[in-house]
């Protein structure tokens, strides 16, 4: 077994080393480098030869990420991109058995704890959650956030990083979280391609980091290229670090300190990462280092050769200015080793690449072929009983001639044999199906399993506290209620901070936090810029960091601008990490009806399809969201709550543990009861329903109301199933598109419920137009559904049933 740890490599201030400590770090360092680039070699060629799917690599840039590696210290964090693989095995955050087992898409944590083989390779995360769902002491080690593929999509989440340091540094009520930093020493390292500076997210954030003057370190991999399109396509005067002078600081201005520097110059990339490094980690101020001048040997990726679009001379200058072999000259030239030492290393460092390689694919290797015996042998088994003997034996043979098998090729087999005995009861057959049950419920744990954390700290696992209220409870408005869930929730938790657009010095657009920042500070509720994508990632950061972020959106209508980060790279976390990572956000933000095109959204459907991995919450009022918050604020899981924006005025009873009591997810509520038409809706169309409820009574049908109250997860308890069951008729109301929201629902009510069984009626969905509403009361009673069309619509199923007793109302 080959050894899989690489050392990191040690500080470099040559005044205080002799000659040999120096050589020394130099070597190891140059090991360490060509070591990663063997691992790029062999890497591309395990993808030729169909040994993995798909490889994209760290080499050109190896040089560049020693250097930064020297400046990395404990309690650190990274952001970064799938080139950094030099700068994990030099910082030790990962090494070449994982590595590989990454490439190979090896499901496990032992052996890819970055992602079980779930993400591509080449993309890196360290694991900062223990089994018991705890955190583990991030101050005591390197950090480094999950990667996402969507290139500058981690820029948001780097700013959060940066953040908490400032935070750490600055609330002095924090100071007990020593777990989590000293004093905010911490510096946020992000790394980014040069084309990938192309992408609102990269300048948003870099704006977002300069007025906020937090540790960050953004080192700009160029290689004057992205994938085949040229700097002069990509980057106005084809240079990332001169078109940002304008954010360099000045005397008695905020801003950068910026850096340039050459890719293949050790020396000078040493100094540099010392030197800005300590600026930020200092002084807080934010830094950017361009490291132009980097290749590409190998090209892109495994999708393509360069050759294609890259000029002769291009391809010759970039052979010359290879980093390592730049390096390599350098030390031969000032006689830190001898060309015979390099030689020997590098012979070395190849065989210890390839044992690390030989080593995963074997292990791998062996533990299918052991489940591919036993599907092989249950089927043989199986075929000596049953009549379709040859056919199952051809199945074995096939699975045994398999050349690299994989897990599929073994299900397949066994999920064949049983459709070629489908008519036959057999002892064998029963074998092979329990060990196929066995190893399904093993892959489902190795492909499926942590869409969310799980941890014993889920909002499943927060005890549930009924409502109270005291005979003399007060009626107050809405927003005036949530302000007192909040406060209560402020005193109780130091963690908990707010900060979005308008919430700091006014308490939000519609008072929830008013006073508040008053009370506890503005560090804790807190003024951003307008820059949706950059407060979700200042959030996402937080909450990786052990605080308890929420993080506003002003109007729902607006949480496009930052839907790229919510969906990418918060409801991806725990999946992508198989629970090594979480990040317990709340998405605070008011939707539904008021006025006009972008200020009465209700884009449910979009929202649940692309959010899976994020709780979602509608209350009906404040009440029911206060609730919602007490579960959440006292969770780790993340959750988007959507408040009704016509429902901040509106009176509301005060419950007496307003900070205390909870609504659990999940947990539909029976609204009111009747037996002829059950009606499901949410959000602000709840109340119309209700209204609506009262003249249908009139007419002489009692319809039951449910309102799920989280949309995902939906009515655990079947509570609309159950109503169904009594009413036999179905009807949905929302304000979302037809076919979005209402769809999930109906196909949670008819197929995860089985309400199909229970219809007698066709279910019915009524929601908004197709178009978005337009301004005034006119337009929101043309688009969205009104309390006319909901009467309609409830009694038009009672009169396709008995139009006796309910004539139709048109005819
Ligand atoms: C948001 C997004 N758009 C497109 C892609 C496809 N893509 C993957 S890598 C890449 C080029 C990135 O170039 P650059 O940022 O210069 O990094 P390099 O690979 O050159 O180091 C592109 C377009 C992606 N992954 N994400
Ligand atoms: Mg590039």
């Amino acid at each position: 077994m080959p050894e899989t740890a690489i050392h990191a490599t040690v500080n470099f201030n040559t005044s205080e080393l002799s000659f040999e400590d120096f050589k020394k770090i130099v070597l190891d360092d140059y090991r360490i480098g060509y070591e990663s680039r063997q691992a790029s070699l062999i890497g591309r060629r395990e993808v030729l030869t169909g040994k993995a799917k798909f490889g994209i690599f760290g080499d050109g840039k190896e040089v560049a990420q020693l250097a930064m590696a020297k400046a990395f210290r404990k309690g650190d964090w990274r952001a970064g991109y799938y080139r950094d693989q030099t700068f994990m095995f030099a910082t030790g955050m990962s090494n070449l058995m994982e590595f590989f087992a990454q490439l190979y898409a090896y499901p496990d944590i032992d052996k890819d704890p970055a992602s079980a083989g779930r993400q591509m390779n080449c993309h890196y995360a360290t694991r900062f959650v223990n089994e018991d769902g705890s955190w583990t002491n991030q101050a005591e080690s390197m950090n480094c956030s999950a990667d996402i593929s969507p290139t500058g999509g981690h820029m948001p989440r780097l700013l959060g990083l940066a953040y908490a340091s400032k935070l750490y540094r600055q609330n002095k009520e924090l100071e007990y979280l020593d777990k989590f930093s000293v004093n905010g020493n911490e510096v946020a390292f992000g790394t980014i391609g040069n084309g990938s500076t192309s992408e609102g997210l990269f300048f948003e954030t870099l704006n977002a980091a300069g007025v906020l003057q937090v540790p960050m370190a953004i080192s700009v991999w160029d290689d004057a290229y992205a994938i085949s399109v040229p700097a002069k396509l990509q980057t106005t005067k084809e240079d990332i670090s001169e078109i940002l002078k304008g954010f360099q600081r000045e005397k008695g201005t905020n801003g950068y300190e910026i850096f340039k520097v050459r890719g293949w110059d050790y020396v000078a990339l040493c100094e540099t990462y010392e030197r800005a490094i300590a600026i930020c980690r200092e002084e807080h101020v934010p830094v950017l280092i361009h490291v132009n001048e980097m290749t590409q040997p190998q090209g892109h990726s495994t999708s393509g050769s360069h050759e294609r679009y890259k000029s002769k001379d291009r391809l010759a200058w970039e052979e010359e200015h290879d980093c390592l072999v730049q390096m390599r000259k350098w030390m031969i030239a000032s006689a830190i080793a001898t060309e015979s030492e390099m030689d020997e290393l590098e012979t070395t460092a190849k065989k210890h690449v390839r044992e690390c390689q030989r080593a995963v694919w074997d292990q791998l290797g062996d533990e299918i072929k052991a489940e591919l015996n036993q599907a092989a042998q249950l089927i043989e088994q199986l075929a000596k009983e049953a009549s379709a003997e040859t056919e199952l034996l051809a199945v074995v043979a096939q699975l045994r001639e398999c050349s690299d098998p994989g897990r599929k090729d073994v299900i397949t087999a066994a999920r064949k044999a049983l459709r070629l005995t489908v008519k036959d009861n057999l002892s064998a057959k029963q074998a092979l199906i329990g060990w196929l049950n066995d190893e399904q419920a093993k892959n489902e744990d190795r492909f499926n399993s942590k869409l969310f954390n799980e941890t014993p700290h889920s909002p499943f696992k927060v005890p549930q506290v009924p409502v109270e209220y005291d005979d003399s409870a007060r009626m107050l408005d809405g927003r005036e209620l949530l302000n007192a869930c909040f406060d209560a929730n402020f005193e109780r938790d130091k963690t908990i901070l707010a900060f979005g657009e308008d919430v700091g010095a006014i308490g939000d657009v519609n008072q929830g936090f008013a006073g508040l920042q008053n009370k506890y500070g503005d560090l804790r509720l807190t003024d951003t810029g307008i820059r949706e994508a950059t407060i979700i990632g200042q959030g996402l950061g937080l909450a990786m960091r052990g605080l308890k972020p929420i993080a506003e959106i002003q109007y729902l209508d607006y949480m496009l601008y930052s839907l790229n980060v919510l969906s990418d790279d918060l409801a991806t976390l725990s999946y992508r990490t198989r629970g090594g990572q979480k990040a317990p956000l709340i998405v605070r933000t008011r939707g539904h009806r008021l006025e006009g095109i972008w200020h009465s959204g209700s884009p449910l459907g979009l929202i649940l399809s692309s959010l899976r991995g994020i709780h979602i919450c509608v209350p009906r009022d404040m009440t029911q969201a206060a609730g919602m918050y007490n579960v959440l604020l006292r969770s780790d899981e993340p959750a988007l709550v959507i408040e009704c924006l016509n429902g901040y005025r509106l009176k509301e009873r005060l419950p007496a543990n307003v900070g205390d009591f909870t609504v659990p997810l999940g947990q539909a509520e029976l609204l009111k009861q009747g037996n002829d038409v059950t009606v499901i809706s949410y959000g602000s169309t709840l109340r119309i329903v209700m209204e609506a409820a009262e003249e249908l009574e009139k007419m002489g049908i009692q319809i039951e109301v449910i309102d799920p109250q989280t949309l995902y997860p939906f009515d655990l308890d079947n509570i609309s199933g159950k109503s169904l069951r009594k009413t036999s008729k179905l009807l949905i109301v929302d304000e979302d598109v037809p076919g979005g929201a209402s769809a999930y629902i109906l196909q949670n009510i008819l197929e995860v419920q089985k309400g199909y069984y229970s219809l007698d009626a066709q279910p019915k969905t009524l929601c908004a137009k197709e178009h978005r509403p337009p301004y005034g009361s006119d337009g929101d009673y043309f688009s969205k559904p009104s309390i006319d069309d909901i009467i309609e619509a409830v009694y038009s199923l009672m009169s396709d049933a008995n139009p006796q007793k309910f004539p139709p109302i048109f005819s």
